[in-house]
């Protein structure tokens, strides 16, 4: 079953690691891609020259495919998609909105293309546009959510079109791989494990703030504002609800937002910062590097694979 996958994208194993804004740098993706998975850079709010200089590190770091995440409400979002397809990026993997528009040019740069999508409406539009796989990603996920949970959409999504499918969020470990293989996904993607590598640059505050989360240590911030985000609980967040309960302007809570990841991931704020992660968190217990953390999935997949049997 994972052979369409690991044939379409030329890797070992049908592992993608999410583009994160600020945590997905070149680094973390190059030592995914060594590791036989698929790293990819979140190009995040980045403007189109610091995208390129992430790709190029990465194309000096690793001799296998990896990947490139738009986030399509980022004001450089336009340069971005310059810049992979001159840069001829190998995978593109979009996020935060609808990539319909620019789908014939990332396919004439010879990149694969798989969106992120958070219902099966859009999957099936997505597909018509020739698309290669699909993200269908659940709202157990960090940072911009849908409203789907991943047990339910993952299916409805394979349902709806031909093309395969990759599942994302709440998968943390080899158990997850194998529910979201039943549910009819070809592959995973996985964003909060890998944050808890050697190789991520997030400051060590932050790996510890993912470490220490249980199962409800996540909470949904924005939902008034239509710009749903889960994040581990803090003071930032708190703040978020006090205003969101009072009715505050849209302007005024998204500004709460402006710098905030940054703050977290950088700087290692986790009280007044963004702490984005998934409800997967509570999975997460040890620092690894991200070939071990790859290998570790595939190992305890393949022997829960065995005892089902
Ligand atoms: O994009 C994500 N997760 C993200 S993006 C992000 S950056 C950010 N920073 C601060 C505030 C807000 C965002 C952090 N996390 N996941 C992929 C994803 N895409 N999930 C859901 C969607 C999605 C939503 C709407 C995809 C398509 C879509 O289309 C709407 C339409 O126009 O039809």
């Amino acid at each position: 079953m994972k052979e369409r996958i690991t044939e379409l994208l030329g890797i070992r194993y049908p592992i993608l690691q999410g583009g994160m804004a600020w945590l997905g740098t070149w680094e973390l993706a190059a030592a995914v891609s060594n590791g036989g998975g698929l790293g990819i850079i979140g190009a995040g709010n980045m403007p189109g020259e610091v995208l390129r200089e992430q790709i190029r590190h990465a194309k000096a770091a690793t001799d296998k495919p990896f990947g490139v995440n738009l986030m399509l409400r980022s004001p450089f979002a336009e340069e971005c998609v310059d810049v992979v397809c001159e840069e001829r990026v190998p995978v593109i993997t979009t996020g935060a909105g609808n990539p319909g528009k620019y789908i014939a040019r990332f396919r004439e740069s010879g990149a694969k293309v798989i969106p992120v999508v958070s219902s099966s409406a859009l999957a099936k539009r997505l597909e018509q546009t020739g698309v290669d796989a699909l993200i269908a990603e659940g709202l157990e996920s960090g940072g911009h959510v849908g409203k789907v949970t991943t047990l339910t959409l993952v299916p409805q999504v394979v349902d709806a079109v031909q093309i395969p499918v990759i599942a994302a969020g709440g998968i943390a470990d080899g158990r997850g791989m194998l529910a979201a293989f039943a549910l009819g996904a070809e592959g995973i993607q996985m964003g909060t494990r890998f944050v808890a590598t050697t190789e991520c640059i997030a400051h060590p505050a932050y790996k510890e703030a993912v470490l220490r989360a249980k199962d409800r240590s996540t909470v949904v911030t924005g939902v008034t504002t239509g710009h749903p985000v889960r994040v581990i609980a803090n003071a930032l967040s708190r703040e978020y609800e006090k205003l969101e309960a009072a009715g505050a302007p849209v302007e005024v809570i998204e500004g709460l937002g402006t710098g905030a990841l940054r703050r977290a991931a950088i700087d290692g704020d986790i009280k007044r910062g963004s702490v984005m992660a998934g409800q997967s968190a509570g999975l997460v217990h040890d620092i690894r590097p991200a070939a071990a953390v790859v290998e570790a999935i595939m190992a305890e997949a393949d022997a829960l694979l065995q005892r089902l049997r």
